[in-house]
């Protein structure tokens, strides 16, 4: 599957996944991110949902492609055809619900095995506004997270904290291994691909017209 972006001005695009299980806020994650506002009465997602925002990186200007998916198991099947070529993801446990953090080594597990082997992934313990009802504590979370080579935040779809940085701090780390030659875009299933930015430099010669600015059609 291609996820061209010739019609936006961002230099790179990106492909995320938001997983984890269900009712730990992934899709409030999502909402708080692009709409600045937490959602109210979130229903349970069916199948995938979709969200997009360009976002500014070190100078670098990258479209974030994210695919929120459903943590319901009935699901699973649905949601697993869409980690294929995915750059970076989310997953996300309820610092309330040791079950959601029992699970994350399953979530893991599908992650590495169907996106790409070098997805990188930020672990997010999300409702981090409850802190009278948590379960799981911080330094255990960023423990696991050492141990399987993922960051880690602490987020609330709710106040907001820290939720743009997890997905600026996955999409840092993804340009920087690009910029190191560590990840390489132009490898089938990386889940990046030049916007139309990089494309102009790539393939007009300096001083060639630029084509007019369109509305993104991804
Ligand atoms: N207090 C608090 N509640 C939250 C937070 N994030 C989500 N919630 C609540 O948690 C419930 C589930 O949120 P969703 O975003 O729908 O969960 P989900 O992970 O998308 O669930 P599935 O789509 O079924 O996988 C909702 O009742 C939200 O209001 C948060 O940061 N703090
Ligand atoms: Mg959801």
């Amino acid at each position: 599957v291609l996820h061209l972006c010739l019609f936006c001005s961002s230099d790179f695009l990106f492909k995320f996944l938001v997983i984890g299980s269900a009712g730990t806020g992934k899709s409030c994650l999502l909402h708080q991110f692009i709409e600045n506002k937490f959602k109210q009465d979130s229903n349970h997602t069916i199948g995938v949902e979709f969200g997009s925002k360009v976002v500014n990186v070190g100078g670098k200007t990258v479209k974030l492609q994210i695919w929120d998916t459903a943590g319901q198991e009935r699901f699973r099947s649905v949601t697993r055809s869409y980690y294929r070529g995915a750059a970076g993801a989310l997953l996300v446990y309820d610092i309330t619900s040791r079950e959601t953090y029992n699970a994350l080594t399953n979530w893991l597990t599908d992650a590495r095995t169907l996106a790409s082997p070098s997805i990188v992934i930020i672990l997010c313990g999300n409702k981090k506004d409850l802190d009278a009802d948590r379960e799981v504590t911080f330094l255990e979370a960023s423990r696991f997270a050492q141990e399987n080579e993922l960051m880690f935040l602490e987020t609330s779809a709710l106040t907001g904290e820290n939720v743009e940085e997890a997905f600026l701090k996955c999409a840092r780390t993804i340009l920087n291994k690009i910029e190191s030659g560590e990840l390489d875009p132009e490898r089938m299933g990386s889940g990046i691909q030049y916007g139309d930015t990089s494309l102009r430099h790539l393939r007009q010669p300096r001083g060639a017209q630029t084509q007019s600015k369109q509305p993104c059609r991804c």
